[in-house]
């Protein structure tokens, strides 16, 4: 029976290949794979205690919280300080940074931007929904308060993202930029164990997932894209296949293993796109771009995005590779006629 290879087991054994490695950046990732063990455990019983539904307020997006919400954010704030690895935190949950540099994490010098618990409207109806963090270096000196420029780096100095998928099964996906790996907890020891070894996207999909409902405010060249893709021609296997789920973990975490786009335009209730820059988009789009796909924003890639603000948010189109050249294509073609 082939040996099972536990989250632990690979943190550590891709620390022995650094050999200025500490381990501080190990323990972290520690931490984070607790956090999500404790909220996997509320998420599967929500069903059953009074944890369902609203905590009745709202979180800086304007968004109602659901007590999910608010638990998940609190066990990774716990779990990231605890580890003494962590000195500061952007969270969707949360409307300033919070930062740690007293006590076990005084000399800490990572940050992390998470969104505790994406797609969290769903949790009600029992679909998939997701963590999403990434972790970046600071700039300022340690030993003193994160300060606002540690959390505004571009996407392309994270040193790791993930997410976790709280779906069917739960799994945690990351990269530390050395390829992505999926981890799928068997509750039976409680672990992480290796499960979806260096994923590879494939280069051209099938599937396309996109909020169709706000079609007609889409830029012409998505409209045109999207007819595109329903369009019969037997060369690139079209039409399509339109699958939207409406939690960004899970759309991604089946496009990246099947194939596939997904897209977030800009729409009227969100003229710069609905997605946050900082703990959405930019994890997304490393981990697509570690599984040899691609992703943009605008008209730059995503990663070389200069962020403005904590909260910013953008459009968002990740995915297979060929695909997301073909998006790109056809939003330079109508939008520049
Ligand atoms: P819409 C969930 O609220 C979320 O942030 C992402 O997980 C998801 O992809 C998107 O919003 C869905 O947005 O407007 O299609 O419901």
């Amino acid at each position: 029976m082939q040996k099972t290879i536990t989250l632990n087991e690979f943190i550590i054994n891709q620390q022995a290949e650094i050999p200025e490695a500490t381990g501080n950046f190990s323990r972290l990732l520690h931490h984070i794979g607790i956090a999500a063990k404790k909220v996997n455990r509320e998420i599967n019983k929500a069903g059953l205690v009074d944890i369902l539904g609203r905590a009745g307020h709202e979180n800086v997006q304007g968004e109602e919280q659901q007590k999910l919400d608010v638990y998940a954010n609190d066990a990774f704030m716990e779990e990231l300080q605890a580890s003494g690895e962590c000195c500061g935190i952007v969270s969707e949950e949360n409307d300033e940074v919070t930062t740690f540099h007293e006590g076990l994490c005084r000399d800490a010098k990572y940050i992390v931007c998470m969104d505790p618990l994406d797609g969290s409207s769903n949790i009600d109806v029992n679909v998939s929904v997701g963590t999403i963090f990434s972790i970046y270096r600071r700039k300022s000196p340690i030993g003193q308060a994160a300060v606002l420029e540690d959390f505004l780096q571009k996407g392309s100095d994270m040193l790791a993202a993930g997410y976790i998928i709280y779906g069917s099964s739960t799994m945690l996906v990351y990269t530390t930029g050395c390829g992505v790996n999926g981890f799928t907890l068997d509750p039976s020891i409680g672990e992480f164990c290796l499960s979806h070894s260096n994923i590879k996207t494939p280069e051209a999909g099938k599937i396309y997932s996109i909020n169709e409902g706000n079609y007609e405010k889409f830029p012409i060249g998505i409209k045109k894209y999207i007819k595109y893709c329903q369009e019969k021609d037997p060369k690139t296997s079209r039409p399509y296949t339109s699958r939207y789920i409406g939690s960004l973990v899970a759309d991604f975490h089946r496009n990246m293993l099947k194939g596939g786009v997904f897209m977030y335009p800009p729409t009227d209730s969100h003229p710069t796109g609905k997605l946050r820059l900082l703990y959405e988009c930019n994890p997304i789009a490393f981990i697509a771009e570690q599984a040899g796909g691609m992703a943009f924003s605008g008209d730059e890639r995503t990663l070389d995005m200069q962020p403005e603000a904590i909260h910013q948010r953008t459009s968002f189109y990740v995915g297979s590779r060929c695909m997301v050249k073909k998006i790109h294509e056809f939003l330079d073609f109508f939008n520049n006629i």
